[in-house]
């Protein structure tokens, strides 16, 4: 039997963009995607070998609906699932078997089953050969769910032999699962349950040792990406990680390496020294909110702990960068939010801020009390990716939403004020310098690139410039910002007609400008009611 394994892509309008698929950052390093879902590369690694197996990437070539398979294998997650529903009417339109697994099935089995012939629930290692064989044998009932989590100790490496690892630009690795909290925007604790499980650390080593390696420059470019949800999901179990982790470091056998946390990663300096003796360069932390209203509100009580400035200077003088993930669009937040949340950005020189659009996603109970007050606006699963306005904010317009999220991305890393912050972190980085090759490769690749703008290219030579006086350019760092420059620049399109108003009340602070906003909200009540008398 012969299983086609297939990766449906999200967009199919290539002039789409999504911050986390890399583009100019893979376009000038030479690889072609950032990773491949390792939910689905997670299966195929726990197919049992008597199957043969092959894999399509529908972002590195159309689909081959013809391939001839006895049954075609999709995942899902919400913002995909439009995509992956239209992939399995089509593979059935010809006669093919389908089977969907991942976490948008799993909340929402009966809709998937009007698209595909089975589903597999929940996380699946233990489920997926079960399945297998009875479908082998014509028997397989239409909805598998596992009874209990699958033991960590159990998960198969990712199948990495169907991959062409050159290809893409991170390694991925998941240690623990599940997480005790219940923010109610977050649909982990639904998937994964609430206690935590962990990976037994010789497996993961194993699992390290396992990965492709494809020559000394494609890794010293590739990075491993701990997908975990909380990297310090429970201390005593990561601590023993690091120490197990910190000689394969010296011995070169790990790459930098990033890893999701809480921001209480900071309340321990010894886990902390840890880290980046083991070789991570970048912490992944979820603000979600720089106010403290929105965080109760949203039952996010996990951040709480030293003050943001303590904690984020104490991750700094490590020499580790962090990602901070925030999230804007809550009841509670007002036109304030945008400013609040680019001067916090600024002022604890966070490196690599990440916007997203509140997405109230199924399963969640922020979904429920959406739905209840007939606030959402569709079920088109396919703008539930936050980068889309789906509600009405209660305390702003939905234009205004939209200008605020693409604003926040204009002044963390197209505006002066954002070089200002890349240059800040450059003169108090302790990493090493980019040398004069690295220098000289950017600045050569940078200059063939077709991706780069005339913006992204000012923005270069002035980052280039800044050497002078912060002694050092860190050309991933810089790659990283053209690239969420290029992902600014193609927000303009969901601009509003009014941003540049809307951009002189972000930068007020949301006040002094009552009158506009009323003008603007006025507008939108007169505009509702035509539009509603019209219907
Ligand atoms: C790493 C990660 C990312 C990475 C990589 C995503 C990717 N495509 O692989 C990046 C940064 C790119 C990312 C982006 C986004 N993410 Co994300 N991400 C995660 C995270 C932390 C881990 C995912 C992971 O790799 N898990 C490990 C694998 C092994 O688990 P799994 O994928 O669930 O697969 C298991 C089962 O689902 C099942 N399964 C999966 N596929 C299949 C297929 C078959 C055939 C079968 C039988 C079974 C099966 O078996 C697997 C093994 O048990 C999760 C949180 C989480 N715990 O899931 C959020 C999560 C998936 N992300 C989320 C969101 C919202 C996003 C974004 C919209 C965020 C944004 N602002 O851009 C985008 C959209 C991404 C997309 N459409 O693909 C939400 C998704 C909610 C939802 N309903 O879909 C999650 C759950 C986080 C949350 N807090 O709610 N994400
Ligand atoms: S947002 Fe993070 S802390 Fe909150 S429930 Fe989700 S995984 Fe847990």
């Amino acid at each position: 039997m012969k299983i086609l394994f297939v990766a449906a892509k999200k967009n199919m309008d290539d002039t789409e963009r999504e911050l986390y698929e890399m583009d100019l950052m893979n376009e000038v390093l030479g690889f072609e995607r950032s990773l491949l879902d390792l939910g689905l590369l997670t299966i195929l690694g726990g197919t049992p070998d008597k199957y043969e197996v092959s894999l399509q990437d529908e972002y590195l070539a159309p689909i081959d609906y013809d391939e001839p398979c006895d049954l075609v294998a999709l995942s899902s997650k919400t913002s995909c699932s439009v995509r992956a529903y239209a992939v399995a009417d089509e593979f059935r339109r010809r006669g093919k078997k389908v089977v969907l697994g991942g976490i948008h099935a799993s909340l929402l089995p009966d809709e998937a089953l009007e698209h595909v012939d089975h589903i597999v629930l929940g996380e699946a290692e233990a489920t997926w050969p079960q399945f297998l064989e009875d479908f082998e044998r014509g028997e397989a009932p239409r909805r598998y769910e596992a009874p209990e989590f699958p033991d960590m100790g159990t998960i198969p490496d990712p199948g990495y032999a169907n991959i062409d690892p050159a290809r893409f630009l991170f390694h991925q690795l998941q240690t623990t699962r599940g997480c005790p909290f219940k923010c109610r925007f977050c649909s982990v604790p639904d998937i994964s349950g609430q206690a935590f499980r962990f990976k037994p650390v010789d497996r993961v080593v194993d699992e390290i040792r396992n990965m492709p390696r494809r020559g000394p420059l494609v890794e010293r470019m590739k990075a491993l990406y701990m997908v975990d949800d909380n990297f310090i999901s429970r201390t005593k179990y990561t601590q023993e990680l690091l120490e197990t982790l910190i000689p394969l470091r010296k011995k070169g056998e790990i790459p930098d390496w990033s890893a999701e946390t809480t921001l209480n990663v900071a309340t321990d300096e010894k886990l902390l020294d840890l880290f980046q003796e083991a070789g991570c360069t970048t912490l992944i932390i979820g603000f979600e909110s720089v106010s403290q209203e929105t965080l109760k509100s949203m039952e996010k009580g996990v951040n709480f702990c030293l003050s943001y400035q303590e904690a984020t200077e104490r991750i700094h003088q490590r020499g580790i960068s962090i990602v901070g993930n925030f999230i804007v669009g809550f009841d509670t937040d007002t036109l304030s939010v945008f400013k609040d949340t680019r001067d916090f950005v600024f002022e604890n020189n966070i490196l690599y801020p990440f916007f997203s659009i509140l997405a109230p996603m199924p399963g969640t109970e922020l979904h429920e009390e959406f739905k209840r007050e007939g606030r959402l606006d569709h079920f088109d699963w396919s703008r539930y990716d936050t980068r889309h306005v789906i509600y009405d904010p209660k305390n702003m317009s939905r234009e205004q939403l939209m200008d605020g999220y693409a604003w926040l991305y204009e002044q963390c890393y197209t505006s002066d004020a954002g070089l200002a912050n890349l240059a800040r972190f450059w003169r108090r980085e302790e990493r090493p310098a980019s040398g004069l090759m690295e220098r000289l490769y950017l600045r050569w690749k940078l200059s063939r690139s077709k991706l780069l703008t005339p913006n992204g290219r000012a923005f270069a030579d002035r980052a280039f410039a800044l050497r002078k006086e912060t002694g050092k350019v860190d050309v991933a760092q810089l790659l990283y910002y053209l690239d969420s420059g290029h992902f600014a620049e193609f927000l303009h399109r969901y601009r509003s007609d009014h941003y540049a108003e809307n951009s002189a009340i972000f930068e007020a602070g949301g006040s002094d400008v009552g009158d506009v906003q009323m003008q603007w909200e006025d507008k939108r009540v007169k505009r509702r009611a035509a539009a509603m008398a019209g219907s």
